[in-house]
């Protein structure tokens, strides 16, 4: 081998290092570009699954239709209205009531909190978001149909949606 033909050689070799190198570098470059997508999309993935769950949970929470609270009559409470809309009571008798509200926090239509509100008989009643509350009143002493409804959230008072009534039978 003549020394040129060695020389040749040797700067191929250089010049093919050279290009190896340049390719790894390529590489690693375009891994480290990708890692903020990845952990992106990681976020991505765990507020969609995480909101789900959440959604999900109220959704349970809303199956839990009966009373841990003896006597008490389940009253749910949502952005359907109330459940029953119509409450049944005895003249001048307790009422009792065990409002739940199945709406969590994240509505932004006044936080998910809701209230029973009759004007008739001086009662206002907050409900928090996601909350069970019992409570208990007499019922008027004249027969007959009194409105309640909730006025924090779907247009309140002037929504049909919100209203309930209370029917007072002798
Ligand atoms: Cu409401």
């Amino acid at each position: 081998m003549t020394t040129r033909a060695a020389r040749r050689a040797q700067q191929r070799e250089i010049v093919e290092r050279e290009e190896e190198q340049r390719l790894q570098t390529d590489a690693q470059q375009r891994r480290r570009a990708l890692i903020p997508r990845l952990v992106a999309f990681g976020l991505v993935v765990v507020v969609i699954l995480g909101a789900g769950t959440y959604l999900a949970a109220s959704v349970f929470l809303g199956q839990r239709g009966t009373s841990s609270a003896a006597g008490y009559l389940p009253v749910r409470l949502s952005m359907d209205g109330f459940d029953p809309k119509v409450i049944q009571a005895k003249a001048g008798q307790p009422v009792k009531l065990d409002f739940w509200n199945t709406d969590n926090a994240m509505h932004l239509d006044g936080g998910g909190v809701h209230t029973f509100i009759m004007d008739s008989q001086n009662i206002y009643v907050k409900i928090p978001a996601e909350a069970r509350q019992q409570y208990e009143f007499t019922a008027p002493t004249t027969p007959g149909d009194y409105d309640f409804y909730c006025n924090t959230c779907c247009g309140g008072k002037a929504s049909p949606t919100m209203h309930g009534t209370l029917r007072v039978s002798a």
